[in-house]
């Protein structure tokens, strides 16, 4: 197990092994990954998801295939190749396997430790960023979920993530507070220039851990390997199991109200890049 280590202006992100401890069946952090996170604002760790990894990928593939039998919510893209499947969401429902690697076991054990009390899933997204896929304008997370104080977002690479296939950029220590932002939600241009933006590299069944107010952003997909992730988000116990509200109020936003023109709306906010389908 490891905890990345990276300091700004770094490519890659060193990684120190068995740093990470198993108790029984519960995983626990050691103290220099809590501090790690505390100050950096993310952790990385390797080799966490407890199912094989390839049943894992063969879910996603299920998803993804479902068409217009998914009973769960899909958001698509125009890529130069095409219309292509950009995002599903409110799938665990469907999905035992996915249900179990997210909602129990060691990425829940980890979520808890790192909001300090018991997590709940709050939301949960495949984004598929496929062989020509948009990335991410710079944003905090935390804009996108009014309905919650606490919050904790994880990134599950499904595939090798690298800067061609548009791997997530961080900026280390700038978790603190709410920076300026724009009319799309996503961070002021004037803001963005002068931040640090560090390229996470991962590979396939790394797991990204990080704040809800870490200042991240990916770019497209220009490589022709799909990048696909999992992304759940968890919010602390204390304040209640709030992912049936989150997705009643995100589809009633949704289906009131139209997206920019132009633009694909996968978020509330308006970080997505993609071109309409
Ligand atoms: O998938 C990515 O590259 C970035 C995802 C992200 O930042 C988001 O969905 O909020």
């Amino acid at each position: 197990m490891i905890v990345a280590e990276a300091t700004k202006g770094h490519r890659h992100h060193e990684v120190v092994h068995d740093a990470y401890a198993w108790g029984m069946a519960q995983v626990t952090l050691t103290p220099e990954q809590i501090e790690h996170f505390g100050s950096t604002g993310w952790l990385l760790l390797r080799d966490l998801v407890a199912v094989p990894f390839e049943e894992v990928r063969a879910e996603v593939d299920r998803l993804a295939s479902a068409g217009d039998d998914a009973s769960w919510l899909d958001h698509y893209e125009m890529t130069d190749d095409g219309r292509r499947l950009a995002r599903s969401e409110d799938f665990t429902p469907h999905s035992p396997l996915l249900r179990s690697v997210l909602c129990e076991g060691p990425l829940l054990d980890v979520a808890s430790a790192l909001l300090g009390e018991q997590a709940l899933l709050y939301k949960e997204k495949i984004n598929y960023k496929l062989a020509g896929g948009a990335g991410f304008a710079p944003h905090q997370d935390k804009p996108a979920y009014p309905y919650v104080d606490q919050v904790l977002s994880v990134m599950v690479a499904i595939d090798d993530s690298t800067e061609a296939n548009g791997c997530l950029e961080v900026v280390h220590g700038r978790h603190q507070e709410v920076l300026l932002q724009d009319d799309r939600g996503c961070i002021a241009a004037e803001v963005v220039e002068e931040l640090a933006w560090n390229p996470v590299e991962m590979r396939a069944g790394d797991c990204l851990f990080f704040h809800a107010l870490t200042p991240h952003r990916s770019g497209p997909n220009t490589s022709g390997r799909d990048r696909r992730a999992l992304f759940p988000t968890y919010n602390g116990a204390s304040e209640g199991d709030l992912r049936d509200a989150y997705y009643a109020a995100k589809r009633e936003v949704f289906a009131s109200s139209d997206p920019e023109a132009g633009r694909v709306r996968l978020s509330l906010i308006g970080d997505f890049q993609g071109r309409p389908a």
